[in-house]
């Protein structure tokens, strides 16, 4: 990605294609006039065209009327604004080209999560077109938003797609991405118009911007996702969106403990949540059968702690370096780590490199089963709370987000009074390192924290102490088990998951309201929902993919979708259409018989990567596309 610093006005002509870091204000050089006047010629050849067309209906002597008078409309416009013969020309071709052009391949309304409001326009579908410029507004967060959206684009399309920034960016056949700092659109809202002369996304925030690229994507042809170049007509249907989320918190979590998954798979996870304009990822960093962060002030709890992991899985563990990796992407497509040290329970694999913290003072050997609510650090012994300070205060520094997930749940062992008492003083080490808490609701009965945050898991939609805590000021993420727990079964053949919370299908992952799920809170406590992806029963990045798609989508319109939006029969013909996006992507996924999956071929299968190579068939699970990827996203 490069874009050239400029405050000069924004140019009439796009930098040559082949120079994709060339700045846009340069005068015209010739061979660009050169283009300009060939171009002209192509637009007297389309309408020559068009006029042969004419002879053969009615629809078509339309489209020649229709033409013409685009053509002069499109002059006067183009005079009135003092363009040059060049941008006259390539307006013209380009209305001329949309004329004759089929329609858009995708519907402006068949976006997940939908878009708030949606206002198609038949007549603007617009055509990318090889020397399509990108340009955003003046700003480095901005910029790095063109800059992810080209490098999206670049790979399937197999275009420059330059990318120039302006203090008031405009599309000039391109698309714009234009920073506006409106406060109306709140925190990741972004506006998007196509038309057939360019498209632009206006967002509030660069977060907004990043949220209209991931639509635009969404609305070019599924070939898109295709990691080499695809001979495709590059078309977006036209009209405009308008949209905002409706909850601020919009997570999913991955249990990285019961089983170990590296950084590159990681990423790729980001890059799942941040299509469904998903901004938090929770990472379960700490359990019974591993630990799996570096902390250098106790380093036999990743060496010791993260050697093993269930059953005879590899262990591993994240360095600083790596952690901190994670975070930096993370936060290029505006998602948050929020990082979990689960505490007081969960905590045997500390206690085999640490005996110090267990009760007894006694190391146990390394546990790799998956039941839980056994173990437990000493509550009673202040090592224990220079372990805690320690910990969360090197993880802290490593974590630019404001919150820090204490875990909480299931500390069988621990008596109530105790486990509160314990809550509450590790409540204040957070508060101490300038961080807002979160736990599992079973922190609850613990005394209230300034802007602590409850995460609910349970099955049913009431619980008298978690409504309690509300009261007393406590806000909520909702992830209910028997809704949005991702490693629960489809289906009783799905080969992976548990079902203790029930079998979760699409239908039942969408179908909740966050906004009334739980009785005796408001709605107004509600900050958003997750979809946590346990892994006692997930093994590798392909399980992690299966298990999540399709349903992360469905939990991610309940985060950010309007409730009027809400329709599951229109939900599942939308969800449907990306199933070949996925598949082009390399993308592994259920084929959930709910869905209405699209039988045209998949466009342009990706190509197994030299990453590939060696990888062994995912055998375990009832479908497999194509084989899966390992590389991130680009950009
Ligand atoms: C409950 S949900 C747990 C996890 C398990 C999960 C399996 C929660 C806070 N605790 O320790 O992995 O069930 O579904």
């Amino acid at each position: 990605m490069s874009a050239a610093p400029s405050t000069a006005p924004e140019p009439l002509d796009p930098p040559h294609p082949a120079d994709v870091t060339a700045p846009s204000e340069a005068t015209p050089a010739p061979e660009v006039e050169a283009v300009a006047a060939g171009q002209a010629a192509a637009v007297g050849r389309a309408a020559a065209e068009a006029n042969a067309a004419a002879g053969a209906g009615t629809t078509a002597r339309a489209n020649t009327a229709a033409g013409a008078e685009t053509a002069a409309h499109a002059d006067d416009a183009a005079q009135a604004a003092g363009r040059t013969a060049g941008e006259l020309a390539r307006t013209a071709e380009r209305h001329a080209a949309a004329l004759l052009a089929p329609p858009a391949p995708t519907r402006l309304g068949d976006v997940v999560p939908a878009p708030e409001r949606v206002e198609p326009d038949a007549t603007a579908d617009y055509l990318l077109a090889a020397d399509a410029v990108i340009r955003v507004s003046a700003d480095p967060a901005a910029v790095a938003v063109a800059g992810h959206l080209a490098a999206l684009l670049r790979p399937a399309t197999g275009y420059p797609l330059p990318v120039t920034d302006a203090a008031t960016p405009v599309p000039s056949g391109g698309i714009a991405l234009d920073l506006t700092g409106e406060a109306a659109m709140g925190e990741g809202g972004y506006r998007l118009d196509i038309t057939t002369d360019g498209v632009r996304i206006a967002g509030g925030t660069a977060a907004g911007l990043f949220h209209g690229v991931q639509t635009l994507r969404q609305l070019l042809p599924a070939a898109v996702e295709s990691a080499t170049p695809v001979t495709e007509r590059w078309v977006l249907p036209g009209g405009s969106i308008l949209d905002r989320p409706r909850y601020p918190h919009r997570g999913a979590m991955l249990d990285v403990a019961r089983h170990f998954f590296g950084v590159t798979d990681v990423l790729r996870v980001i890059d799942h949540l941040a299509r469904y304009k998903l901004n938090r990822l929770h990472l379960h960093l700490t359990d019974d059968q591993g630990w799996r962060i570096a902390i250098d002030s106790w380093p036999r709890l990743a060496t010791v702690g993260g050697a093993g992991a269930v059953g005879d899985a590899p262990g591993g563990y994240y360095t600083r370096a790596d952690y901190q990796r994670i975070v930096a992407y993370a936060a290029e497509r505006h998602i948050t780590v929020i990082p979990e040290i689960d505490l007081p329970g969960h905590t045997h694999a500390a206690l085999t490199a640490y005996g110090e913290l267990a009760p007894d003072r006694i190391a146990p050997p390394p546990y790799t089963g998956t039941e839980v609510g056994f173990s437990y650090v000493d509550p009673a012994s202040e090592r224990t709370y220079d372990f805690v300070a320690d910990v969360l205060g090197e993880i802290a520094a490593l974590t630019p987000g404001r919150w820090l997930h204490i875990g909480g749940d299931e500390a069988f062992k621990v008596p109530a009074e105790v486990y509160a008492g314990f809550v509450e003083r590790v409540q204040r080490i957070v508060a101490g390192l300038g961080r807002d808490v979160i736990g599992w609701h079973q922190i609850a009965p613990a005394a209230h924290a300034d802007r602590r945050i409850l995460q609910w898991w349970g099955t049913t939609g009431e619980d008298a102490v978690t409504a309690e805590a509300v009261r007393r000021g406590a806000r909520l993420i909702l992830s209910p088990g028997n809704h949005a727990y991702l490693d629960m079964k489809y289906a009783p053949d799905t080969p992976i998951g548990h079902d203790w919370a029930g079998l979760i299908d699409v239908h039942r992952a969408y179908d909740w309201d966050p906004a009334n799920h739980l009785a005796d809170v408001p709605a107004e406590a509600v900050l958003g929902v997750e979809a946590p992806l346990w892994t006692e029963s997930v093994t590798t990045l392909a399980e992690i993919e299966f298990m999540l798609f399709p349903r992360l989508p469905a939990i991610a319109e309940l985060g950010w979708s309007p409730r009027s939006t809400h329709d599951w029969s229109a939900f599942r013909e939308r969800l449907a259409t990306h199933g070949p996006r996925w598949a082009t992507a390399g993308i592994t996924y259920h084929r959930s018989p709910e869905l209405p999956w699209p039988t045209t071929p998949v466009p342009a299968p990706r190509r197994p990567s030299a990453d590939d190579v060696g990888q062994a068939p995912v055998s375990r699970l009832d479908e497999t596309p194509v084989r899966p990827g390992t590389a991130p996203d680009r950009g």
